[in-house]
């Protein structure tokens, strides 16, 4: 009798410690907290700050910015970082503000599921999504006008066309900038300067946010938005439906959509379980739950059915590290040209 009681003591004060200690481990886990800088959609952002709430029980505040916003944010506050995750954007943003040392190396474990084209060589950031350029036009204002949808980068300067073409500005967005960056790739500096100056006369507004155009367009605001084609595709599902997409012909650009931790940023444990947790299949397939339909970096997840229509787009060579390298220069220099 006295030998099972002292079984049952020890049983008793293992379990009491076993339990004081995975207690201490999730409150330590809940009591984590992340700030996030996106650079993707909202609704988006939403969602996976939800699931990632959810899942890991840590608190998450996300801001929604455009990508050119959040390397301002990000350098302006260098010494006193205030997030420690940026969110989606292409990655020519991630690489301007990697030589700026803006960002903190690290290489998630789930980063081997990522194949090495989708990341960066050094660990300061990861691809999370794949997005192709193009063209969103309204078809009932195409018939007004009775030409045809865009085809060419060419397209874009038929005189029907003046006044109605928006994009956004190269200097707040990610999206923007890459047009910029695909333009100057196709057709050298000087060339390409020049097409955007043209490019310039045929220009409704500058929007902020690389996904507004395709709204416009949408809304019959503009003729033609410049857009990553999977934002269209989205706004048409939405209810858009006078929108079409086409591609350029002569090739397009390309964004890889990324994932980082700001150096010096506030909560570095947490912003490591973020990026753990975006690269898993089951993060990457949220976006298409709630219309993002880019193309995804991890293989064993299911891209979205929505951007089979557009696989086979001819795309361009796109040099990432050129063109991130290269953000203020280029911009400066599209700033002078559209003077
Ligand atoms: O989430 C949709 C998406 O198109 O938004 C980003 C896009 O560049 C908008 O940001 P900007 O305002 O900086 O242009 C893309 O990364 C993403 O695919």
């Amino acid at each position: 009798m006295r030998k099972i009681k002292k079984v049952l003591a020890i049983v008793l004060s293992l379990s009491l410690v076993l339990g004081l200690f995975t207690g201490c481990q999730s409150k330590k886990q809940s009591d984590l907290k992340l700030t996030i800088y996106a650079g993707l959609m909202e609704d988006h952002m939403i969602k996976a700050v939800q699931e990632f709430e959810k899942e890991t029980g840590i608190k998450v505040e996300a801001v929604r910015m455009s990508s050119g916003e959040i390397l301002g944010r990000v350098k302006a506050e260098k010494e006193n970082p205030k997030a420690s995750v940026w969110f989606g954007g292409p990655a020519d943003g991630f690489i301007a503000a990697k030589e700026e040392g803006l960002l903190e190396k690290y290489v998630s474990p789930n980063a081997k599921d990522i194949p090495d084209k989708f990341k960066d060589k050094d660990g300061y950031w990861t691809g999370i999504y794949i997005g192709y350029l193009g063209f969103s036009s309204n078809e009932k204002l195409l018939k007004e006008k009775g030409i045809e949808a865009p085809k060419s980068w060419e397209d874009l300067l038929k005189p029907e066309l003046k006044g109605q073409v928006s994009m956004a500005n190269p200097g707040s967005s990610g999206t923007a900038y890459t047009v910029l960056a695909t333009i100057v790739q196709l057709m050298g500096e000087e060339k390409g300067l020049e097409y955007m100056k043209k490019l310039h006369g045929q220009i409704k507004t500058y929007q902020k946010s690389g996904t507004a155009p395709a709204r416009m367009a949408g809304q019959g605001e503009a003729i033609v938005g410049i857009t990553f084609m999977h934002d269209a595709i989205k706004y048409r599902e939405e209810g858009m439906k006078d929108l079409v997409i086409t591609a350029p012909s002569e090739g397009t650009g390309y964004e890889i959509g990324a994932v980082g931790i700001i150096k010096g940023g506030p909560d570095q444990e947490a912003a490591k379980k973020f990026v753990d947790w975006c690269l898993t299949k089951k993060a990457q397939e949220l976006g298409q739950t709630v219309g993002s339909y880019q193309f995804l970096t991890n293989p064993n997840a299911q891209p979205p059915k929505q951007a089979e229509s557009i696989k086979d787009t001819k795309l361009i060579d796109y040099n990432l590290e050129w063109a991130g390298k290269n953000r203020s220069t280029l911009v400066e220099k599209w700033n002078n040209a559209i003077k």
